[in-house]
């Protein structure tokens, strides 16, 4: 029987791009956003529109769903107050709803979790979250929301701990950090699919020759990436010393006002 999947952030740029692919790919899509949806709708979805911050309206998307994949949001560094609307506020009411109906929430995790450990570095998904801001300390919540969801109520998630997913890399951290569209989708179908996978971390990164990422829970979701972004070449070095010298590139240096 095909799956039921709710899509949040469906109208954003990863939801344009995975919503015809998981819909070509067998599944029956429940696409979500605050915002309508730009493309025609896939074959066999439905779009909802609702707010995140609004705690019924996200019962009613969650509710009849086999599997939520959490891409709504804001995905860039904001002052905390619309940070804790859309993000905490909001990813809090995906997980009780879920923990309500039981389904495995999917979460898109940023790298920005852990933006501030400096380049070159090689991390486990066990390393303590350094997040390069607002941003990324929503991300840091959702990963720990999942965990106290898991250990309390037993309710499974995967976090995506998504670095750069883009058509091709186009700078020479994306050659460490880049996710390309067709490991985005093996990823979403392997989370989907796992028929266990208690509360997992996957980095959400090709198989980068360059990569700073390594130990995660990814073999036993079963996502083998298959991409790798040293194909593309050397690329530009943009930005100033402190986006050259972290992880997080331009999110760690936003802000930035230490003297050092
Ligand atoms: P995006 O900003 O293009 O899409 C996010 C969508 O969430 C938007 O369509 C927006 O309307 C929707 N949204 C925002 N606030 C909402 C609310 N209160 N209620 C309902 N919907 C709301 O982001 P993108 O690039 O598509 O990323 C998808 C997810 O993946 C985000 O959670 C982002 O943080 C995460 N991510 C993305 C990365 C990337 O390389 N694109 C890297 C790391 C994480
Ligand atoms: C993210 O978390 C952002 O949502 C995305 O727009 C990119 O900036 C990405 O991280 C990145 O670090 O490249």
């Amino acid at each position: 029987m095909q799956k039921h999947i709710l899509l949040t952030g469906a109208s954003g740029t990863l939801g344009r791009v995975v919503a015809p692919r998981l819909s070509a790919a067998g599944y029956r899509l429940r696409l979500s956003d605050v915002k309508p949806f730009p493309d025609p709708i896939p074959e066999g979805a439905s779009f909802v529109q609702a707010d995140l911050a609004d705690g019924a309206a996200v019962s009613g998307i969650v509710a009849g769903a086999d599997a939520i994949i959490h891409f709504g949001g804001i995905s860039a560094e904001q002052p905390f107050r619309p940070v804790i609307e859309a993000n905490i506020l909001g990813l809090t009411h995906i997980f009780e709803a879920a923990r309500q109906g039981g389904q495995r929430v999917v979460f898109a995790s940023s790298n920005h979790a852990i933006g501030y450990y400096e380049r070159g570095r090689t991390l486990d998904t066990r390393d303590p979250m350094r997040p390069d801001g607002y941003y990324g300390l929503s991300k840091a919540y959702g990963e720990l929301l999942g965990r106290m969801m898991f250990d309390k109520h037993g309710l499974e998630s995967v976090h995506v701990r998504i670095g750069s997913c883009l058509p091709a890399p186009t700078e020479a951290r994306h050659l460490s950090t880049w996710l390309s569209h067709d490991d985005l989708e093996r990823l979403l179908i392997a989370a989907i699919e796992a028929p266990e996978t208690g509360h997992a971390i996957v980095w959400g990164v090709s198989a980068n020759a360059a990569s700073w990422w390594g130990e995660d829970d990814a073999a036993r979701i079963g996502y083998v990436p298959q991409d790798d972004a040293s194909r593309f070449g050397l690329l530009p070095e943009p930005g100033d010393a402190i986006a050259q010298r972290f992880q997080g590139g331009a999110f760690a240096s936003d802000g930035y006002s230490r003297d050092d």
